[in-house]
C-alpha cells in the first residue's frame, strides 16, 4: 500500500522533486502495484507496460514462477558474500554457460558494472595473452552507443550530456560510426583488444544495423585477434525474438555482457560470459562485488532464465514484434516518419513536424499506455515478452487512434 505521505499523485512527485537528485525527468505517474504486462498507479488507473523497465521486465511484473523463487530463497539464504560458497551461484553459472554456450561467467549486479568487468577482462586479456605493451590496451566503440553511467563508461561516450562536467576520464577508448565495417577494420591497431558494440543501439533510439555487420565485425575481429564484447544488456534474453540478438548474424561473442532481465524484473544482476582463456585472467583479488552472486539474486535468476526458456519468450516476442510492427506499418500515421526494431523492441520515429516522442508518450500515458521517449523523435514499445496478442491488440487501438 502506498504509504500516508504518497497516496496522491501529485504529493508523491512534490515529494520526490523536494528530496531526490533531479537526474530523470519521469513522467507524471506514480506506480504502486503491478501484475504482468498491466500496472496502477496510486489513483487506481490501470496502464499497459510499453517499457518493461527498458527490457528490465521481459518475463513481466512479478512472474509467479521468479516471486517463488525469491520467497524461498529469501526464507533461507540471502546473503554471503564471496567470501564463502553459497548453494546458488554455481547453479546459475552453469545454467548461464550452457544457454550462452559459453565456458564461464562472472557475476555482479549492474549493467555498467558488467561493462566495466569487460573492458577489465579485455584489457588484461591484451596484456596477459595478446602481448601488448603495458596501460596501451585500446578498446574501440561505436558514436551512440549506450553501455552505462559510470565515469569510464560516459568517458567513452559520444552524448555530450553524459560526458559534461564528469571528465577527467579514463583513456584508451576509440570512437568509429556504428555499422560501418571499413572503420572498424581502419581503427584496429596492435594495441587494440577488443571491440565493444550493442547489436542493436537501444539509448541512440533503436538503431538496427545492416544484416551482416556483426557476422563481418567478428570476422574482423577474429583476424586481428581482437576480442568481440556485446553488449546485449538491453538485446539479450528473447526481446529482439531470439534468446541473443547476435544470433540473427549466426555469430557468438568473445565476451557476452547481461544484465536487465537476468534479474526477472525483481533483482539487480548482471554477468559476463567468455571463454576460460579469456576469464582465467582474472585470479583472486582482481575484481569482485560485496552483492555480486548473492544468492537471492542467484535463485532469482535461475528461474528468471527458466522462464525465458520454458516459455519460450523469445519465439513470442519474434511472433508478436512481427505482428506489431506490421500493424503499425499498415497504419497512414501523418507523424511517424518509419517503425524500426526487432522483436518487441521497437521504435516509432515521429517526424519533426509532428513535435517530439515525449509528447506523444504523455498522451499515451493519459489512454493507458506507459511508453517512454528516446532521443527526442523516437518512442520506444518494449513490453514485457509475456504479452499477448489481445494485450498488443489493446494497446494497438489506442496507439493508433493517437498516431492517425
Ligand atoms: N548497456 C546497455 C545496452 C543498456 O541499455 C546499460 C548497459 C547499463 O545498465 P545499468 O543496469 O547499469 O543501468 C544499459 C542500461 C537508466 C537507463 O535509467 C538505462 C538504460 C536504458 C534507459 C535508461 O539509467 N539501459
Amino acid at each position: 500500500m502506498a504509504t500516508k505521505e504518497c497516496s496522491a499523485t501529485e504529493a508523491c512527485i512534490d515529494l520526490v522533486d523536494r528530496y531526490s537528485a533531479h537526474n530523470y525527468l519521469p513522467l507524471p505517474v506514480v506506480i504502486a502495484r503491478a501484475e504482468g504486462v498491466w500496472v496502477w498507479d496510486v489513483e487506481d488507473k490501470q496502464y499497459l507496460d510499453m517499457l518493461s523497465a527498458y527490457s528490465a521486465l521481459n518475463q513481466g511484473h512479478r512472474h509467479p514462477k521468479i516471486m517463488a523463487a525469491l520467497h524461498d530463497q529469501a526464507a533461507r539464504l540471502t546473503l554471503t558474500s564471496r567470501a564463502f560458497h553459497n548453494d546458488q551461484f554455481g547453479p546459475l553459472c552453469k545454467n548461464l554457460c550452457d544457454l550462452a554456450h559459453m565456458e564461464s561467467t562472472l557475476v555482479m549486479n549492474t549493467g555498467a558494472e558488467a561493462v566495466e568487468t569487460a573492458v577489465k577482462a579485455a584489457r588484461k586479456w591484451g596484456y596477459t595473452v595478446k602481448g601488448v605493451p603495458r596501460d596501451r590496451a585500446e578498446i574501440i566503440v561505436c558514436d551512440n552507443n549506450f553501455h552505462g553511467r559510470t565515469t569510464t563508461i560516459v568517458g567513452f561516450s559520444s552524448e555530450e550530456q553524459y560526458r559534461s562536467g564528469f571528465g577527467p576520464f579514463a583513456p584508451g577508448f576509440r570512437l568509429i560510426p556504428y555499422n560501418n565495417i571499413d572503420a572498424l577494420e581502419k581503427a584496429i591497431t596492435a594495441e587494440t583488444v577488443a571491440f565493444l558494440v550493442e547489436p542493436i543501439q537501444g539509448e541512440a533510439g533503436i538503431i538496427v544495423p545492416d544484416d551482416g555487420y556483426l557476422r563481418a565485425a567478428a570476422d574482423i575481429c577474429e583476424r586481428h585477434n581482437v576480442l568481440l564484447a556485446l553488449d546485449e544488456i538491453q538485446t539479450g534474453l528473447g526481446r529482439t525474438g531470439k534468446m541473443f540478438c547476435c544470433e540473427y548474424d549466426g555469430i557468438s561473442p568473445d565476451i557476452l555482457i547481461l544484465g536487465k532481465a537476468l534479474g526477472g524484473g525483481v533483482i539487480p544482476i548482471s554477468a559476463i560470459l567468455a571463454s576460460r582463456e579469456v576469464m582465467d585472467v582474472f585470479t583472486p583479488g582482481d575484481h569482485g562485488s560485496t552483492f555480486g552472486g548473492n544468492p537471492l539474486a542467484c535463485a532469482v535468476a535461475i528461474a528468471a532464465l527458466d522462464v525465458i526458456i520454458g516459455e519460450k519468450l523469445p519465439e513470442k516476442a519474434a511472433q508478436l514484434g512481427a505482428y506489431f510492427v506490421s500493424e503499425l506499418e499498415g497504419m497512414d500515421s501523418p507523424h511517424i516518419k518509419e517503425i524500426r526494431g526487432r522483436g518487441l523492441l521497437i521504435g516509432a520515429y515521429v517526424k519533426e513536424s509532428s513535435g517530439t516522442a515525449r509528447t506523444f508518450c504523455e498522451k499515451l500515458m493519459e489512454e493507458g499506455i506507459l511508453a517512454k521517449e528516446t532521443h527526442g523523435q523516437v518512442i520506444r514499445f518494449a513490453p514485457p515478452l509475456i504479452a499477448t496478442k489481445e494485450d498488443i491488440d489493446w494497446a494497438l487501438e489506442r496507439i493508433v487512434k493517437l498516431l492517425t
